[in-house]
C-alpha cells in the first residue's frame, strides 16, 4: 500500500486532509466545529491543512474578494493554534496535482453516486439547471485533495460524511479498475458528539459564512463590542433556561446559545444547566459574552497581526505548497502510471 515516493509517517497515527472554503468571514461555528478539533489532533496525526479555494469558485466568490478571504483563513488556521512549522498549510490551487487527479476521478467516479449527494441538492437548490458543473462535481474534487496525499483519516461533521463515503468508494473503483492497491481507503475521525453551531438568528439554520445577515455569526475577526453587540441581539425565547437537557425541547435558540457556552467552556451541556438553571437570557448572555471574548480575543487579536502585514502568511503559505507539491505530484505520477499515461519525459 505504501509508496516510495510518500514520505513515511512515523510515529504518527496516520495522515490527515482536511480544509475550509474561503467563502467568507471565517465563524465561531468553523472554529468549535472545525479548527479546534484540528489543533487537538495535530500531536499524534501527520497534518495536511489546506484552504479549498477551488471549491470555492463552485458557487461565485467575487475576485476581488476570494484572495483577502484566502489570507484570511490562513490567519485563523495559524493564530488557533495550526502550527506551521509542523504541518503543512497550504491553498488549494496551489498544488495543481488536485485538479489532475479530479479530472482523473470524474473518469472513475459515477453518474449515479454523484446524484445521491445531498449537499449538491441543498446548495443547487430548487433551479438545478443553473447550478455550476463544478457544484456537481464537488465531491469528485474532495476525493482527490484527500487521494492526492494518500491520507488515511479525514475530520468530518455529519454534512461530510457522504463524500468521504464516495471518496473511499471512489479509491476502491480505482484500485478494482486498474489492479493497484495505490489509494487507502481514508476513515472518517468524528470527535465526540458533533459540535454544530447554529445561526444567531435562526437556531434551526447552521451558522454560515456566506449568511448575509452579519447578526447571524460571530466571526473571528470580530471586536469585543461587537461579539456583545451580536450576543445581545441574538434571537431568543421568553422563558428562563431550563435544568435539564429535556426541557430544550422546541427552544432551539436556547439550545444553541447554551451548546456554544459549553463548548467555549468545556464542558458538558448537562454541567452548564447546572450553572444556569432559571437565568433570564439577559444574564445568560452576558456570561456567554465574556466566555466568548475570552477564547476568541487571543485568536482575534493575533489573526489581525497576520493579516495586517500577509507577508508571513504568505510566507508559510508558500512552504505549504512546496511540501504539498512534492507529495501529490509523486502520488499523481502513480495514478497516471496506473491509468497508462503515456510517459510525457523519458
Ligand atoms: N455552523 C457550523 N458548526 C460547526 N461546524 C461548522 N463548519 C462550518 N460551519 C459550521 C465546519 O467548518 C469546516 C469548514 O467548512 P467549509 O468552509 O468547507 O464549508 P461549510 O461547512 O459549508 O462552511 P460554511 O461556513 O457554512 O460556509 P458556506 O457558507 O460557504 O457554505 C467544516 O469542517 C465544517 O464542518
Amino acid at each position: 500500500m505504501t509508496s516510495g515516493l510518500m514520505p513515511p509517517i512515523t510515529g504518527k497515527k496516520g495522515r490527515i486532509l482536511s480544509g475550509i472554503q474561503p467563502t467568507g468571514n471565517l465563524h465561531l461555528g468553523n472554529y468549535l466545529g472545525a479548527i479546534r478539533n484540528w489543533a487537538s489532533m495535530q500531536a499524534d496525526y501527520q497534518c495536511l491543512f489546506c484552504i479549498v479555494d477551488m471549491h470555492a469558485i463552485t458557487v461565485w466568490q467575487e475576485p476581488s474578494e476570494l484572495g483577502r478571504a484566502t489570507r484570511e483563513v490562513a490567519a485563523g488556521y495559524i493564530a488557533a493554534g495550526l502550527d506551521p512549522s509542523a504541518n503543512t498549510l497550504f491553498v488549494q490551487s496551489h498544488v495543481p496535482a488536485h485538479a489532475q487527479l479530479a479530472w482523473v476521478f470524474n473518469c472513475v467516479s459515477r453518474l449515479g453516486w454523484l446524484n445521491r449527494m445531498t449537499q449538491f441538492k441543498d446548495k443547487a437548490g430548487k433551479n438545478r439547471e443553473a447550478a455550476s458543473s463544478g457544484l456537481y462535481v464537488y465531491p469528485n474534487l474532495m476525493a482527490a485533495d484527500i487521494l492526492v496525499y494518500k491520507a488515511t483519516h479525514v475530520p468530518v461533521g455529519e454534512d461530510q460524511k457522504q463524500h468521504l463515503e464516495l471518496t473511499r468508494d471512489i479509491a476502491q473503483k480505482f484500485n478494482a479498475d486498474y489492479g493497484t492497491q495505490l489509494f487507502p481507503l481514508p476513515k472518517p475521525i468524528i470527535q465526540g458528539p458533533g459540535m454544530r453551531v447554529m445561526s444567531l438568528r435562526d437556531g434551526k439554520k447552521k451558522m454560515s459564512k456566506s449568511d448575509p445577515s452579519v447578526y447571524s455569526r460571530i466571526n473571528m475577526t470580530d471586536s469585543k463590542d461587537e461579539i456583545a453587540h451580536k450576543i445581545r441581539k441574538a434571537t431568543t425565547d421568553a422563558q428562563p433556561l431550563p435544568g435539564t437537557v429535556e426541557g430544550l425541547e422546541g427552544r432551539p435558540e436556547a439550545s444553541n446559545l447554551l451548546n456554544i457556552y459549553a463548548a467555549l467552556t468545556d464542558r458538558t451541556l448537562e454541567q452548564v444547566l447546572l450553572e444556569t438553571e432559571g437565568w433570564q437570557f439577559s444574564q445568560f448572555k452576558t456570561k456567554l459574552t465574556e466566555a466568548a471574548v475570552s477564547v476568541l480575543g487571543p485568536i482575534t487579536t493575533e489573526m489581525k497581526r497576520l493579516i495586517s502585514d500577509p507577508r508571513e502568511i504568505d510566507h508559510v503559505l508558500a512552504r505549504g505548497a512546496d511540501s504539498a507539491n512534492e507529495i501529490a505530484n509523486g502520488v499523481l505520477q502513480e495514478a497516471y502510471n496506473a491509468v497508462g499515461f503515456m510517459s510525457g519525459r523519458n
